[in-house]
């Protein structure tokens, strides 16, 4: 492969990075979705087509399209003056503000290759991330959130030799000042060539179990996920987009979040502060029209819509994902919030599912999308591995222009995650539905192994899951599994409560009346104020699991 980077670089980054099959590609090509382009052309073009409009606010600043264009090549000119060369991989973990975006397109004109750490990660994903990538640099704030990444990135630079640079937004200390990167003032570089089939970023994997693999994102696949999503969305120039989940993570990233705001001349706002008091002001100072949420973070802006002085009015477009939403929770935020929810079945392993604007109210509450690419490739299979008839359920594969073909560096991943023929298996349990007005739409019905082994029976947490969010007193809702002496799993329901809670006699009374299966029944309830979340706020039920039994 011509890597149009020196020898030894473009081979350290391309060790463990599985391509597109070429055939493949050709018809990516073929079909324009795949344009040559490198990942920071986004700005380039938005630059020069809306030099002036905003292109990312925050609470201390703005910077228009051509600011924000002219930031990005200082910012490569430093890094390229503190030796960071094509080809190096960086981490880059900044909270959502403008200096993410220019570190990010610095980042990317220097064409190094930043790994989207999220701010909730610590030593040991970053530790992780740093052994993996082999990366040689680390960009941290001082301080945020009531937390000091200085402490974490002097550990992490002492047990990983590799990371050379760490560079520190604010008192920084013994590191290396972003503001000295940011505004520095020697001369330019030239552009360094990429090769468009090589990895523009490492994402990282949004699973729940284990530590998150390096997901590598061609600048051909992004470029396309970040055009496409924002057409499937109807993004114009007219809308803004806010950052409420963490900016590095795909959703908001590129979902269309950011960069697909840029392809159509939008602006970013960011924020760090997601809570229905801070967003629902900023949505309304910068007419906000788009923006992209978790669950929980949806149906707390939907409840919050009853007390906040200020409403989010100006929203068209609220994008819900990243978890399974039950339609009860669906309709909740619909009705509460906006009419314009729509939800998104999406990956950072590329394929994303869209409701789109103007689908009909049953398919918004009822189904997660329908395929963003018509080159995307869906299959349903068995345990063994065999399709299902249209309409069932079974385990998700997928295949297309903007999905991974492996995992950067895992071989041992690559080896259960993806069938002979280049299909990533998702582990999502999905329906695509045959007919009706919801045909061709995918419903995720769960994670594959997302079971509780009771007795002799396998069932179904989220199952259960949807049952328990129809009950009135509850507000959300988890089921796992406990470790039982007799039955080998027992099933555990911890809930958050509107008020007061119910017993699990009064549960048990109310599923009865629901006519759930007898078997998928809480053996325990235990009422909590809140369900931990993962990083970038969905239910972490392996944490959940290690709080319930210490
Ligand atoms: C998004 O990406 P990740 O990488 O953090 O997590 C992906 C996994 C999926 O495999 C699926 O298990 C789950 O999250 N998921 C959903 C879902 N959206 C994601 N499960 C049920 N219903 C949904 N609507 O989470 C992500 C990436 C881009 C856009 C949106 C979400």
């Amino acid at each position: 492969m011509n890597t149009g980077l020196p020898a030894d670089q473009g081979n350290d980054l391309t060790r463990g990075f599985v391509p597109f099959p070429t055939d493949r590609a050709e018809v990516y090509r073929r079909a324009g979705y795949w344009t040559g382009r490198p990942l920071d052309s986004i700005l380039t073009e938005a630059a020069a087509t809306w030099p002036d409009k905003p292109a990312v606010i925050d609470s201390a600043q703005t910077y228009t399209f051509r600011e924000l264009d002219a930031a990005a090549d200082r910012v490569a000119a430093g890094l390229a003056a503190l030796g960071i060369r094509p080809g190096d991989r960086v981490l880059l973990q900044l909270p959502n503000s403008c200096q993410f975006a220019i570190a990010l397109f610095g980042l990317l004109r220097a064409a190094a290759v930043p790994v989207m750490c999220l701010p909730g990660h610590r030593t040991a994903e970053l530790g992780h991330f740093a052994e993996v990538s082999g990366a040689v640099a680390l960009i941290v704030p001082d301080e945020a959130g009531g937390f000091d990444y200085r402490d974490m990135a002097g550990r992490l630079a002492a047990e990983h030799p590799s990371l050379q640079h760490v560079i520190v937004d604010g008192e920084n200390g013994p590191f290396v000042a972003w503001s000295s990167i940011r505004d520095f003032d020697g001369p330019a570089v030239e552009r360094a060539a990429v090769d468009p089939g090589l990895p523009a970023l490492l994402l990282v994997s949004g699973g729940t179990t284990g530590l998150p693999k390096l997901i590598a994102r061609t600048h051909d696949d992004y470029v396309y996920n970040a055009v496409a999503s924002a057409q499937a969305c109807e993004m114009t120039a007219e809308d803004a987009y806010l950052v409420a989940l963490p900016a590095g993570h795909n959703f908001p990233l590129a979902c269309p979040g950011m960069l697909g705001s840029m392809t159509v001349g939008a602006p970013t706002v960011f924020t760090a502060d997601p809570s229905p008091e801070n967003a629902f002001a900023l949505i309304d100072k910068f007419r906000i029209t788009v923006t992209g949420l978790v669950n929980a973070l949806a149906k707390l802006w939907a409840q919050a819509c009853e007390w906040e002085p200020v409403l989010p009015t100006s929203l068209r477009f609220v994008q819900v994902g990243g978890s399974r939403m039950s339609p009860e929770e669906a309709r909740f935020i619909l009705e509460r919030l906006t009419p314009g929810m729509s939800q998104i079945f999406g990956m950072a392993e590329g394929m994303l599912n869209f409701t789109r604007p103007g689908d009909p109210e049953d398919v918004v509450v009822h189904t997660q999308g329908r395929p963003m690419s018509p080159h995307d490739e869906m299959r349903v299979v068995d345990e063994s591995g065999d399709g299902v008839p249209p309409g069932e359920e079974g385990e998700l594969l997928v295949r297309g222009p903007y999905t991974l073909n492996g995992y950067y560096r895992d071989d041992d991943a690559n080896a259960r995650s993806f069938s002979p023929d280049g299909f990533y298996r998702t582990g999502d349990r999905v329906r695509i539905f045959a007919d009706g007005p919801r045909a061709g739409y995918v419903e995720v019905v769960g994670r594959i192994k997302d079971v509780i082994h009771r007795g002799g029976e396998t069932v179904s947490a989220t199952d259960l899951e949807d049952h328990l969010h129809t009950h009135p007193a509850i507000y959300a809702a988890a089921a796992v599994a406990l470790p039982d002496e007799y039955l080998g799993e027992k099933i555990c329901a911890a809930v958050v409560f509107r008020g007061k809670p119910i017993t699990l006699a009064e549960l048990n009374a109310f599923l009865d009346e629901r006519g759930a299966s007898k078997h998928a029944r809480p053996d325990v309830l235990m009422p909590v104020r809140s369900l931990p979340t993962t990083a970038v706020g969905k239910v972490d039920k392996k944490q959940l699991v290690a709080q319930l039994t210490s």
